[in-house]
């Protein structure tokens, strides 16, 4: 028991009386990873809440994580492998057998194939796990496959390509503490927890916002529905759908001919300044009014806003990445950031304090554009991988497409890819060609009814963990370390442990940053992190013992420039400024290049608060009883469709149709309809969307729009048509 425990079991009465065990640690639902105190009982842990004195969260929780006690007692949760039989359905067996049988099938297919044809995906739920991530790619560096994907390709990966053509600012840019103007364009954290940097993160951000509110801050909100965010925002700016680079060409426009820039930051460290003015000038006020369904003069009021700072950074979400054109919008809002000096500035004191990564320069100077590191090839349309990864969308592609590297075993750790990739008919066909699908998840999803194996892990509340997302977001220099605080339930494995298991029965190694561990004798959770985060700036012995407290000794000071640094940002590559004359070209309706005519709604993703992508509608506490995820509209719209809520809906898009249930909001913006992702089955039909509804990915594909620079497949901003389904049932 550590010193904190300690001093709560000592302050519990119920401990006292031997009844229930208070515990520490922190909840790993979503990356925000709040800390939780929770009670265990007979290793059943019976309640969960804030920890009050936590200097971050202040007892935040919000009811994803607050349901973890029924996550933990669902009997439908699996316990124990299931291997399938011949005939289709599942047996259980023992995570021995299980990986016996799969470390044999993947030696066949390496033989066979070669190492590239063996994949693996993590996805949202691997991906809280701090070492689920590093074990995979370990894996495939030890067996010699390139064919690593993880939800990161899937998630905003224009945010990690941008500097590449931009350019970057090794101090990086203004937090949101200290910012005298945020501009918000497309994420919600107060359901998500989620925010680019600079933004509103998911630490406590209801007391935050009205904080920072309270003390001058202004908001912008660029998003198609009034949000919860937006009910902060000073001005809302409720655009169309997919038209955020217009608008944000047009924001630099009014910046650049009004003068607002900082001249002297651009005058040092900014070229193409006449490029980048040539390239806005089409988009007038007029242009960017018209095609954005916007007022002019609140356009030119928020551009205004924001320029006059003086500190203060706009960062986008998923809403315009997941959009035509994402990389394009990424790129123009680091523009604006950075002609008007957002950045850090030497001597400043920088807000996190980046602890389980080794430390980098932070210094007052611009990083050079450069191509991304040449990753390996994909077969499918020219891509590439970057940062050691393969882009998700050309994963299906590559195990349905003949020819040498075609991929023939996949292990999924943590996502559910049948619901929540694009074009799902593709996924669908991608998994059943699979010659083996291992599927490690903790529910039978519509991913593991394809499955060959589904191996059941250990559930958050069971393993060790490092808050290795949230080290990048949080808004102090602050860490977190959890022991596992129950014992496993079960026959069940760390994500880990899967991947060193197989690696040992194919003679491989695991080389995480800190090298391998032994292969012969399985090491424990606390190694596998040392490992994985070697190097870290804080010491990982230092993390394990300061829990909890702000570490102001561990604050970054931006440090100055190299003497004649010479690196210099790039607003106005050439393929920039042919996609941007491409988006004026292709007018209110572009969509790659796909006629859209006929399809007049633009449907955009959402969060549910109550829900994690796919995952929670299982669950007594979180499911709403007839609600899943309906088909947000316009109540104009609604009636003009003769539909009242509750109607069923054809929802079409160039690719296919779903159904939806219809809801009128009038938080909605008219020829608008907002849906929730990862919703229904692995049906491509929506006969049962009223229990499990419908997976608006099925919408989308390769074939309609993608983006030129990172691949993504557009998942939002998708343009359908709406028509009433009558009923006979
Ligand atoms: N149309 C459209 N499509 C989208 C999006 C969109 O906005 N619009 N959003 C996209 C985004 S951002 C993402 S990230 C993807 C999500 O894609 P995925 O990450 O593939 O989907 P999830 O539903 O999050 O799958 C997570 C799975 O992990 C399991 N799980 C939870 N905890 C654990 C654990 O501790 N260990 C293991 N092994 N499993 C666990 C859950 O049961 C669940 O089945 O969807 C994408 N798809
Ligand atoms: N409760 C809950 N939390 C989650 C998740 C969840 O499913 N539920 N999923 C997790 C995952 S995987 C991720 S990646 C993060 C995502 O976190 P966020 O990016 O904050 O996701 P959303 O809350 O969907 O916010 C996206 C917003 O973009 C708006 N939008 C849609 N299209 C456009 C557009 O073309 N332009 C503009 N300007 N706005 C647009 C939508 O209306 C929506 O309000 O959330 C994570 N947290
Ligand atoms: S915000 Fe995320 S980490 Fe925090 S309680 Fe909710 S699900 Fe858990
Ligand atoms: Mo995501």
């Amino acid at each position: 028991m550590t010193s904190t425990e300690a001093r709560i079991a000592d302050q519990n009465p119920a401990n006292k009386l031997g009844e229930a065990d208070t515990r520490l640690t922190f909840c790993r639902v979503c990356h925000a990873s709040c800390p939780m105190e929770v009670d265990v009982v007979d290793n059943r842990v019976v309640a969960v809440r804030g920890v009050m004195d936590d200097p971050l969260f202040e007892g935040y929780t919000c009811i994803k994580g607050r349901a973890i006690p029924d996550q933990m007692a669902d009997p439908n949760r699996l316990r124990a492998p299931l291997r399938r039989r011949p005939d289709g359905t599942f047996e259980q067996t023992s995570s021995g057998a299980a990986l016996d049988d799969i470390g044999t099938e993947l030696r066949r297919i390496i033989d066979t194939y070669g190492p590239r044809a063996v994949a693996s995906y993590t996805g949202t739920g691997g991906y809280q796990n701090s070492v689920a991530v590093p074990a995979a790619r370990a894996f495939h560096q030890g067996i010699g496959s390139q064919s690593f994907y993880t939800s990161v390709t899937i998630d905003q990966p224009a945010k990690g390509l941008a500097g590449f053509r931009l350019g970057g600012w090794e101090a990086g840019y203004n937090s949101f503490t200290d910012s005298d103007v945020h501009m918000a364009i497309g994420y919600n954290s107060p359901v998500s927890s989620y925010a680019p940097i600079g933004g509103l993160q998911g630490t406590n951000p209801f007391v935050v916002m009205r904080q920072r509110k309270a003390e001058g801050m202004k908001l912008v909100v660029i998003d198609p529905r009034r949000t919860e965010l937006a009910g902060f925002a000073d001005i809302h700016l409720q655009i169309r759908p997919g038209q955020d680079p217009v608008l944000l060409a047009g924001m630099i426009r009014i910046v650049l001919e009004e003068g607002l820039q900082d001249h002297e930051f651009c005058e040092r460290w900014m070229s193409q300044m006449a490029e980048l003015a040539a390239a806005v000038e089409p988009f007038t006020l007029e242009v960017v009014a018209q095609r954005c369904q916007l007022d002019a003069d609140d356009v030119l009021v928020a551009a205004r806003l924001f320029a006059a700072g003086p500190r203060g950074t706009a960062g986008t979400g998923t809403g315009p990445n997941m959009a035509a054109h994402s990389s394009l919008t990424e790129h123009l809002v680091m523009v604006l950031n950075t002609i008007l000096g957002r950045v850090n500035r030497q001597g400043d004191l920088l807000e996190n304090g980046l602890l389980l990564y080794p430390e980098v320069p932070h210094r007052a100077q611009a990083v050079a554009p450069r191509p991304p590191a040449e990753g390996p090839r994909a077969r499918i349309r020219n891509l590439r991988g970057y940062r050691g990864e393969m882009p998700a969308a050309t994963l299906c592609e590559e195990i349905l497409t003949p020819g040498d590297g075609r991929i023939r075993a996949l292990i999924v750790s943590g996502g559910n890819p049948a619901v929540a990739f694009p074009n799902q008919q593709l996924t669908l066909d991608a998994l059943q060609d699979l010659e083996l699908l291992v599927v490690i998840d903790y529910r039978m999803t519509a991913t593991a009814e394809f499955a060959d194996y589904v191996i059941a892990p250990t559930v958050p509340l069971e393993r060790a963990d490092v808050p290795h997302l949230m080290d990048r977001w949080f808004r102090a220099p602050y860490t977190n370390y959890t022991e596992a605080v129950v014992e496993r339930d079960g026959d069940v494995l760390n994500e880990w442990e899967v991947f060193w298991e197989l690696a040992s029965r194919l003679g491989s190694t695991l080389p995480f940053p800190g090298g391998s561990p032994d292969m012969t004798t399985r090491p424990d959770t606390d190694e596998i992190i040392d490992r994985s985060y070697f190097g870290s700036r804080m010491p990982l012995d230092e993390v394990r013992a300061n829990l909890r407290t702000v570490h102001m000794d561990k604050k970054l000071t931006v440090q100055p420039a190299e003497e004649g640094a010479g690196a210099k940002f790039t607003p106005a590559p050439d393929d920039f400024v042919a996609e941007l004359a491409n988006v004026f070209e292709e007018g209110p309706d572009g969509f790659g290049g796909t006629d859209v005519a006929g399809y007049p709604f633009r449907l955009v993703s959402r969060r549910l608060k109550h829900v994690l992508n796919s995952t929670g509608p299982e669950l007594p506490s979180l499911a709403r009883k007839g609600i899943t995820n309906p088909a947000y509209m316009h109540p104009g719209d609604v009636d003009e469709m003769g539909c009242v809520a509750g109607d069923l809906v054809e929802i079409t898009s160039p690719q296919a149709s779903i159904w939806g249930v219809v809801q009128p909001s009038d938080d909605i913006k008219r020829g608008v309809i907002s849906m929730a992702h990862s919703w229904g089955g692995s049906s491509l039909s929506d006969e049962k969307v009223r229990d499990i509804g419908s997976p608006t990915s099925r919408l989308v594909s390769e074939h309609a729009a993608h983006d030129p620079v990172t691949g993504m497949i557009v998942s939002s901003a998708i343009p359908v048509s709406v028509a009433k389904v009558s009923e006979t049932v």
